[in-house]
């Protein structure tokens, strides 16, 4: 399959329309800066405002879902992931919670050479085992790859 085909299956259909040049977009600044794990449409204070929304919608979630103790908690709202970058240290789990309206997201270590996670939608979680060695890890939601994240682990073992 090739990564073409592959963003034209996850384009969320009420985007369809616009996603193309979107997706091109991303795609040109993901190659350009390999590295960033951030977000790459807005600026640091249009995260900031989106996150601390999130972290609002995110404790709702949370009072109906406690989490459980050891989990590092990230959330997705406004095609962001919030906070975009955590440490994780050994055995501790990191959980994404979708705050979103209507959007849903994959988390997919691409450079690592992982598969793509289920997709989540509002209202769900997915939970990522940390077994990628420590160091940072960089990642990016499938459907949306502008959008990205990173885990620093520390202290797994090597
Ligand atoms: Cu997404």
């Amino acid at each position: 399959m090739t990564a073409r085909t592959r963003l034209r299956r996850h384009d969320h259909p009420q985007r369809s329309r616009r996603s193309r040049a979107a997706v091109m977009a991303g795609l040109t600044l993901l190659a350009a800066i390999p590295a960033a794990a951030q977000d790459v449409r807005l600026s640091a204070e249009e995260r900031a405002t989106i996150c601390a929304e999130a972290a609002q919608r995110l404790k709702g979630w949370l009072a109906d879902h406690p989490a459980a103790p050891g989990t590092v908690v990230v959330a997705t709202w406004r095609e962001v992931f919030c906070p975009e970058a955590i440490t994780v240290k050994a055995g501790e789990k990191v959980l994404f919670v979708n705050v979103e309206k209507r959007t849903s997201h994959s988390v997919w270590f691409k450079t690592a050479g992982r598969a793509e996670s289920p997709r989540f939608f509002p209202d769900e979680s997915f939970e990522q085992p940390v077994d990628l060695g420590e160091g940072d890890h960089d990642y990016v939601c499938g459907p949306h790859p502008w959008m990205r994240g990173r885990i620093r682990v520390e202290g797994a073992a090597k």
